[in-house]
């Protein structure tokens, strides 16, 4: 079996990796071995090569990032340009130069380190937008390996896209990966249509391939999954001590999202204060609880979510609350795996309302912990990439903060039969199509056109 050699920005500095794409391939990664590349927490000096951190099921190297390169490639380029452009918010996208330079320095520098590091056979699978020219600076370096690459966010729309002054290199970057592989079918046709528009992508008639000058490559959607059964079995074990610390007078309605303005949370607060106002006769006491841990902190836009969420929380709390009664509480600090996992279990709702997402993770692990007897309910924007799958879910527009209340109030008062029919059709594809699915899927996809 050739090698796995897996690159992503963040990898696990130690063996208990937290959340998201990391967990995903971290799992991935101890089932099948391999090599993990990720990027070194920031220091003085950007010289060196790969260091090696970490052994075992497989073996983990760090590249080094100077301070100026976390500040400009990082927080810059990737996380105040590419970031926004890519959840359809040209409005909060920053672009500077020098952020690009870094960002394709950062790039062409660890190309270079890579290459070095490479075996004839081994297959190479890139993660997300940090490194989309990844690949074609490894081509230069004449690196004939099979290359694919997953984009764990939305692909915008070509307008959005075209706001990016270096989108017209995307044709070369993109075709220099053997396999393209996105969260959802929408995001395929978005990708396609794009390329199509640039005028130097062909459409090949067989297999659906596309062609920029002399390479092929192919576009495909892998939605992404949770480790389901673990996941059910940390939300059995640790849901009574978890319930009994979580006291509430009523419903407890649930939120779990990094702190970002992608996530929908403002709206979210506003729609649970819609509910407040228009449904709520008073004898039933909701509670809102929303985990909402810090993220990229050092962004302005992250500083602005973050005022913006503290203001509306704390008028609807203002307008609601009571002596006994607070309405919405509000975690910003960081909670275990398996403390989320219970309070799924615990929720009547599970709130998951993003202007934009490639996927959304928590949607799955919440119908993943759920009690098949007794299931709580899922409201879920049109726009997170797991609508595509999750058809059983309360359906809303997250704009739409009138939507959202009155999702709120069907979910409470739900039959039981209803939650159970819905929780079904969900549970089906969650459980099917876990993580591990997720990663065969898409390499025997990449090595089928390995064999091609
Ligand atoms: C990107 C894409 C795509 C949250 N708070 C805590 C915590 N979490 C965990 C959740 C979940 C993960 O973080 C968040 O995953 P999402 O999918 O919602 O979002 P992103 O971080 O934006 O991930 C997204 C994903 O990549 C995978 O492809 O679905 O669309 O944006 O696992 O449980 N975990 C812990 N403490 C917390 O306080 N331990």
């Amino acid at each position: 079996m050739s090698r796995l050699v897996v690159i992503s920005n963040r990898l696990p500095k130690d063996d208990a990796p937290a959340g998201g794409l990391v967990f995903a391939l971290h799992e991935l990664l101890s089932e099948r071995g391999g090599i993990w590349i990720g990027a070194d927490d920031p220091s003085d000096d950007n010289r060196g090569g790969l260091k090696q951190i970490g052994s075992g099921e497989y073996d983990r190297f760090v590249f080094p990032l100077s301070h100026a390169e976390h500040e400009k490639y990082y927080l810059g380029y990737a996380n105040s340009a590419l970031w926004p452009t890519f959840h359809s918010r040209r409005d909060l996208m920053r672009h500077r130069a020098d952020w690009f330079a870094a960002y394709y320095d950062v790039n062409s520098r660890i190309a270079t380190l890579i290459a070095e590091a490479l075996e004839s056979d081994d297959i190479v699978w890139i993660h997300d937008y940090h490194f989309l020219p990844l690949a074609s600076k490894l081509r230069d370096l004449k690196v004939s390996n099979k290359i694919g690459f997953f984009l764990h966010i939305p692909f915008p729309s070509t307008t959005d896209i075209s706001a990016l002054p270096e989108h017209t290199m995307l044709p070369e970057w993109l075709s220099a990966y053997d396999l393209l592989g996105l969260q959802t079918k929408r995001d395929v046709a978005a990708c396609r249509e794009y390329l199509r528009q640039t005028g130097e992508v062909e459409l090949l008639i067989s297999g659906g391939r596309l062609q920029w000058r002399h390479r092929t490559f192919a576009i495909n959607s892998f939605p992404i999954g949770v480790d389901a059964v673990a996941i059910s079995k940390a939300a059995q074990s640790a849901h009574a001590e978890v319930a009994a610390q979580v006291k509430t007078a009523g419903p407890l309605i649930l939120g779990v999202d990094r702190l970002d303005y992608s996530k929908g949370l403002i709206q979210r607060v506003e729609g649970f204060g819609r509910y407040l106002d228009f449904y709520n006769s008073g004898d039933l006491r909701p509670t809102y609880l929303q985990i909402a841990p810090v993220s990229r902190g050092d962004v302005t836009a992250y500083q602005d979510i973050r005022q913006q969420l503290d203001e509306m929380a704390g008028s609807v709390n203002g307008s609601h609350a009571d002596l006994d009664w607070t309405p919405i509480r509000y975690v910003r600090r960081n909670v275990s795996r398996d403390v989320i996992a219970a309070l799924y279990r615990h929720a009547d709702i599970c709130l998951v309302t993003p202007l934009a997402d490639g996927m959304n993770l928590v949607a799955k692990e919440f119908i993943a912990a759920q009690d098949p007897e007794d299931p709580g309910v899922l409201i879920l924007s049109q726009f997170a990439g797991a609508a595509e799958q999750m058809e059983g879910a309360l359906p809303v527009n997250p704009f739409d903060t009138d939507g959202i209340a009155a999702a709120i109030a069907k979910a409470i008062s739900m039959p039981l039969e209803e939650r159970k029919d819905r929780y079904r059709s969900q549970a089906q594809s969650v459980f099917s199509e876990d993580i591990a699915w997720w990663g065969q899927t898409y390499l025997h996809r990449l090595m089928d056109l390995h064999a091609a």
